[in-house]
């Protein structure tokens, strides 16, 4: 940093957290006080590559010029107004986001979780009121493994006991099924009932799980040919971090989400987060066309800050970097660099058995168990090497890196990975 901003050290601000606040994380001691583009820096001044992108919301990089002068000129416009009023700001952002994803009608809202809320209070009064069935008996099918946010009703359907325990009684209405089963899912989407299939295109708290090249599509279909909606996760998946703009579009790089093209499989319901606002601001989305959307009519759902002109301004700047700077296409290219240079590493260590992914959203997969602290450990060097990510399931570590890296930036990142797995070598 060239000059430090940090106004206390990296240890105080440790124990004030541990102090005063909740302890509902587990965070890599390392206390950031400063970001831009691919880097942050901690509280003495030093730099990092960051490889978790807060979760892939910081796609755009951190503090992107063009994001934050959205935001602080429209803060110091007009901030809030509630949905009592209508704001001058809310139907541009509207028109752009559902021309941009391709869908009729948007509902904004501002975390994952509520936009996952969202989604699921629309498919049950879609199944009551346009489906026929009778009330109170809709079920959603959702998949093992899945990690979609944490409400009440999210975490009933979780299976990670963490999430879950002593958090009941827990919100009906979950049939769930092993990811990547297509034959699970045939025989889940006959029973009776059945109003809408969730899932995430990609498992990301599973450790970047990806399923099989066609579970998406013909999963798309089951659900079309039996009419259940098919709801799409892409709160972390989404706007470009896999190297298309959404997982759903699979194979395709265009700038939009488009019916052309074959490998797209449009979901009833998309659900957006993060990313939207290149992390800068909470917002969240839930898209659909009207014949699902039109079913909430007023005072049936909302959000005092959902829609405020803030984050309108904030997801239209986010979402035009993402086209300005060809994100998409530069997670895709460096995603296969990152993966065959993980491959060319893995060739030479047993620390490491795979890599997988797809675009900048991959994961290596530590060679000890779940409840070792291998990868932990390998995180720690890796902090202290200048790079900073965060494992998963104990024996996965996750590196999601801000998609405006440059190539020579990733390989520097690389360099640091294999230097580091290689000082682990036994
Ligand atoms: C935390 C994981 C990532 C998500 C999907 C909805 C949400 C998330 C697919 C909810 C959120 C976050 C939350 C974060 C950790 C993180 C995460 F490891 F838990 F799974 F990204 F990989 N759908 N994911 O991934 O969005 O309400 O948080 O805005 O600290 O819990 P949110």
């Amino acid at each position: 940093m060239d000059t430090m901003t940090a106004t206390i050290s990296s240890k105080e601000a440790i124990q004030l957290e541990d102090k005063f606040g909740a302890h509902n994380y587990h965070p890599l001691p390392v206390v950031l006080a400063k970001g831009e583009g691919v880097y942050v820096w901690d509280c003495e001044g030093k730099k990092y590559f960051d490889f978790l992108s807060a979760y892939s919301a910081v796609n755009q990089g951190h503090c992107h010029p063009k994001i934050v002068g959205a935001l602080t000129e429209q803060a110091n416009t007009l901030t809030l107004t509630s949905r009592a009023f209508y704001n001058d700001v809310l139907g541009s952002y509207e028109k752009y986001i559902i021309n941009y994803f391709g869908f009729d009608k948007v509902l904004p809202m501002n975390t994952g979780a509520e936009a996952v809320e969202t989604a699921i209070k629309l498919c049950r009064k879609w199944a009551y009121e346009k489906k026929g069935i009778a009330e109170n008996e809709a079920k959603i099918i959702v998949c093992e493994n899945n990690f979609h946010g944490r409400t009440t009703t999210i975490i009933s359907f979780s299976n990670d006991e963490d999430a879950r325990k002593n958090f009941g009684p827990y919100t009906p209405g979950f049939i769930k099924i092993p990811y990547n089963d297509l034959d699970a899912l045939a025989k889940a989407i006959k029973e009776e009932n059945i109003a809408g299939f969730l899932v995430e295109p990609i498992q990301g708290e599973a450790g970047v799980y990806v399923p099989s090249d066609d579970f998406i599509t013909k999963a798309a279909k089951l659900c079309k040919d039996n009419n259940v909606l098919f709801i799409a996760d892409e709160v972390q998946t989404g706007i470009a971090r896999t190297g298309s703009l959404l997982a759903v579009c699979g194979n395709c790089t265009c700038e939009a989400a488009c019916e052309r093209q074959a490998s797209y499989s449009k979901p009833d319901i998309l659900i957006l987060g993060k990313a939207v606002s290149g992390g800068v601001y909470p917002v969240s989305a839930v898209l659909a066309d009207d014949e699902v959307m039109m079913v909430i009519k007023p005072g049936q759902h909302g959000s005092t800050f959902g829609g405020n002109p803030l984050a309108a301004k904030v997801a239209v700047a986010a979402l035009d970097v993402v086209n300005d700077e060809n994100l998409i296409q530069n997670a895709r290219v460096l995603g296969d660099l990152f993966r065959s240079e993980m491959n060319r590493i893995i060739a030479n260590t047993d620390l490491v058995n795979a890599v997988r992914g797809r675009g900048l959203l991959n994961a290596i997969l530590i060679n000890d168990t779940e409840d070792s602290s291998t990868a932990w450990d390998i995180c720690i060097a890796l902090r202290d090497n200048g790079l900073l990510a965060k494992p998963t399931h104990g024996n996965i570590i996750r590196f999601a890196p801000p998609l405006v890296m440059t190539k020579d930036q990733l390989m520097e990142c690389v360099a640091i990975i294999e230097k580091t797995l290689m000082s682990f070598k036994k």
